[in-house]
């Protein structure tokens, strides 16, 4: 966790001594940084993502650390009240300063203002830090506790034991997850600093926002902490208003209210809805230099009585806007790779697919200043959990007293920002209660257990950020509702998992209509190219140790190969399969979002499980670690096009097998085409219904213009299945008023396996326009979920397409990080790969 930056301060980032006296190691370390990096930099450990390396490193996190550095003070810099912040200290560790202990740490989440006055020297001071074995303090406290709080079921793939970090607060996810890799990470993030204030320091700036006709008012909450009773010089400035004041200020904690006015203001909207604008508010205390965005948006949630149960949508400046997004993890197991470019590129992706929320999941970490700076700059909100996951938590009073610091401190950080649109209580610890036999045997205990932690945690929102809501869980019935969230779809958010963790068909997802569906994924290998940095190519076989270990999820490679199986030819060799995992998951999701989405209004919300990955995995991510995108992401940019048509196949009587979910690909009564607008303006939309044979003939079937209100869905046109003939597809085109294409979709009544798929010549040429390469793709035979790729970071303007003969397609690559390529750049390496071809 960061504090903003100002210029009073000395920053004690730099190079440290990092040793383990216990094995005798010494070497450099650069702070702020975690240790594993430092030791992977000093060639002390092998890269722990490669094969299984992972085992081979965790002595790391069983050892004691330290660390040593020195940093020069002046006369000035000491001639006052001095702070030293370290604002994320990971995790239990004891400070020294010139040899005297100053502080100890418990809580990673929990940013350190340390007084500091009178011990700091002209001239060299010495900072040490000695890091306590976290997993050893964990199970020293689990051990203790009166009753036993198991750990999370999602550790019972990280290999080796699990650990208690239940009674520890530092991102669950450390110790490994269901996608994740056990490093427990051990560092400092985040500033390092020596603050001089003459009387007082900054503690937070808070706004909160007023809309009027054609104003906001907003009143501005400054909190000082000051060392003695006197007077202090406080300014704010924003819109080329000065808010000057003198305060009295008593020693300790302080709070000041100041009001502003913004005439015709400009108005932020989330991504796709309109422009991101912000305004700078600086906060000037005798020198210490504060500078936040602000963006003005009117926000609420509305969870109200409707005609099905309870609604639950967002309002944003007055309209009810469907939100499109994924679940947020960690963006590196490594935290010092985590950084604001890596970042940028992955939230960049985000809105690339036309995502305008992202849920901070409990399990991972509140993230710093500058990520949700970059949300606000790009429109992207943010559902954001407090960090509790998938199991109990202790809530005697030093926990608890340790948690209100970290949400308090937490709240009154993020709370300026426009993209914060939700606090949550937790990730799923309601439901965690039925998965352990302690927590089933004496589930009055552990509720009582759950409330006094969930309550605190929504007072200090009601205290704090009173405008914002507080929603007790993700999934959530609502305000002191214990029950099951995963399977109600009349209200609250779900989480629905049924389809990947009980290996239901896809059409299951059509037997749920959420009002908000905040989790549902689906796995898949990542791309050949990662698994090549991980794998070498003797362990390129789905159950080979390594690929296990790139598995974290009990029976995962199974899963996905085994659901290839029921919609897929099997694939003839492992490329083939890994790419074909790709076009099955995004299948998969499609096939709920475009159904949940077509369900508008009641269906508000589709986030689907997990937009990143937090190191090269098989996992229910669209992107790869290190940003590339899989065929989902691609897919995810159509499916949540702002206006779009889908497919939505009505059976009168489903078939259900012996699980009771639907069988796969049980043929539809007629095929209803559905006209989703989830924009602020009627949409006009001139469809074209074509039936295509595999074998390249078609024709069309429906053909007609209509009109979508905004924000609304509609059925265009229901097509009888009787009207197609075997081997036909569907195949739709529609066009805006102005005649431009504007979206082309298909469905398969069948699964894939079932078609007599033909081979397919694809003619690919490059070219160059406005300076970016561009590739035009036309094949002779349809050919499905073309995919060109080539060894470049970056993404084509579209992929996994359906190619039909004589209609090429032009695909601009888009590179990331925003260097410029050429086509000859690009042309040696150029792949297409599609479906026909994978068996
Ligand atoms: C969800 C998440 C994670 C997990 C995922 C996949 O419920 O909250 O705990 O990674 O399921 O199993």
């Amino acid at each position: 966790m960061a504090v903003p930056t100002h210029n009073s301060a000395l920053d004690l980032g730099g190079t440290f001594t990092l040793t383990a006296p216990a094995r005798d190691i010494e070497t450099t370390m650069n702070l702020p940084g975690d240790v594993h990096h430092a030791l992977l930099a000093a060639n002390l450990i092998p890269d722990p993502y490669f094969g299984e390396n992972e085992k081979t490193v965790m002595w790391v996190n069983e050892t004691a650390w330290s660390v040593e550095g020195q940093f020069t003070a002046t006369d000035a810099d000491i001639d006052g009240f001095l702070t030293l912040t370290l604002a994320e200290v990971d995790c239990i560790a004891t400070v020294f300063l010139n040899g005297e202990e100053i502080a100890r740490t418990d809580n990673s989440f929990v940013r350190n203002d340390l007084d500091v006055t009178g011990k700091v020297l002209a001239g060299e001071n010495t900072l040490r830090i000695d890091f306590d074995i976290a997993p050893d303090v964990a199970k020293a406290r689990a051990d203790a506790h009166p009753f036993p709080i198991p750990f999370t079921k999602n550790y019972q793939t990280n290999g080796l034991k699990g650990i208690h970090m239940n009674f520890i607060r530092k991102a669950a996810c450390h110790a490994g997850w269901d996608w994740g890799i056990c490093l427990m990470p051990i560092g400092v993030y985040g500033t390092m600093s020596l603050r001089k204030a003459r009387l007082a320091r900054q503690e937070s700036v808070q706004v909160d926002q007023a809309h009027g006709q054609n104003s906001v008012e907003l009143s501005i909450k400054t909190r000082l902490f000051a060392f003695a009773h006197g007077e202090v010089e406080l300014e704010h400035t924003i819109d080329g208003q000065v808010i000057a004041d003198r305060l009295v200020v008593e020693k300790g904690e302080n709070v000041f209210t100041h009001n502003v006015t913004i005439k015709d203001p400009k108005i932020w909207w989330p991504a796709g809805q309109g422009e991101q604008p912000l305004y700078d508010l600086t906060t000037n205390l005798e020198g210490e230099m504060t500078t936040r965005k602000i963006g003005l948006r009117d926000l609420n949630w509305v969870v109200e009585k409707d005609e099905i149960d309870h609604s639950f949508k967002c309002r944003i400046n007055g309209r009810d806007i469907t939100m499109m997004g994924a679940n947020w993890i960690p963006a590196d197991a490594i935290p010092s790779r985590a950084t604001p470019a890596v970042v940028r590129d992955l939230l960049e992706s985000a809105r690339a697919a036309n995502m305008n929320m992202l849920r901070i999941w409990g399990g991972g970490q509140y993230e710093p200043d500058w990520f949700y700076d970059l949300c606000d700059e790009l429109g992207i909100l943010i559902w954001h959990d407090f960090m509790f996951a998938c199991m109990s938590y202790p809530s005697d009073r030093t926990f608890l007293k340790s948690v209100e610091t970290e949400i308090t401190q937490q709240v009154r950080r993020l709370s300026h920002h426009a993209c914060i649109a939700l606090w949550c209580g937790d990730n799923e610890v309601i439901g965690s209660l039925d998965w352990y036999p302690e927590t089933k045997a004496d589930k009055e205990r552990y509720i009582a257990n759950y409330d006094r932690l969930n309550s605190m945690l929504h007072r200090i929102v009601e205290d704090e950020d009173p405008v914002r809501r507080f929603w007790p869980s993700s999934p959530s019935l609502g305000y002191m509702d214990f029950s099951d969230g995963w399977h109600s779809d009349t209200r609250g958010d779900l989480h629905y998992w049924d389809v990947w963790h009980s290996a239901k068909s896809f059409e299951a997802y059509r037997t749920v209509n959420p009002r908000f569906a905040s989790e549902f994924g689906f796995q898949s290998f990542t791309s050949m190219n990662v698994v090549e940095t991980f794998a070498e190519e003797k362990d390129r076989n789905p159950s080979s140790p390594v690929m296990e270990n790139h598995q974290r999820n009990a029976g995962g490679n199974a899963r996905i190969l085994e659901t290839m199986t029921r919609y897929f030819r099997f694939p003839r060799d492992f490329e083939q399969m890994v790419f074909l995992s790709q076009i099955q998951q995004g299948l998969a999701i499609k096939t709920a979002i475009e159904y949940w989405r077509s369900t508008k209004p009641r269906c508000m919300g589709t986030l689907y499980w997990q937009i990143n990955d937090i190191w090269p995995v098989a996992s229910w991510s669209s992107l790869d670690y290190g940003g590339q995108w899989k065929l989902m992401h691609y897919m995810a940019r159509r499916f949540f096009n702002l206006v779009n048509v889908v497919a939505v196949p009505q059976v009168t009587k489903v078939q259900t097998n012996s699980r009771g979910t639907p069988v796969e690909g049980q043929l539809p009564d007629q095929i209803a085409l559905r006209a989703i607008n989830d924009t602020g303006k009627a949409a006009s939309i001139a469809l074209e219904v074509t039936a295509v044979k595999v074998t390249g003939e078609s024709r069309v079937v429906f053909s007609g213009n209509s009109a979508v209100g905004p924000d609304a869905a509609i059925t265009v046109v229901d097509i009888p299945f009787a009207d197609l003939a075997e081997n036909e597809f569907l195949y739709f085109v529609w066009k805006d008023a102005q005649g431009n294409i504007v979206g082309e979709n298909d469905y398969f009544p069948k699964p894939y396996k079932a078609y007599e798929l033909v081979g397919a010549d694809i003619r690919a040429e490059w070219s160059d326009r406005d300076g970016k390469a561009v590739l035009t793709l036309e094949a002779d035979k349809p050919a499905f979920f073309t995919t060109a790729s080539v060894d470049a970071p970056g993404y084509f303007s579209d992929n996994a397409i359906t190619l039909l003969p004589g209609r090429p397609v032009e695909l601009t690559f888009l590179p990331r990080h925003g260097q410029s390529v050429r086509s000859s750049d690009l042309a040696g390496s150029l792949k297409v790969q599609h479906l026909a071809e994978t068996f």
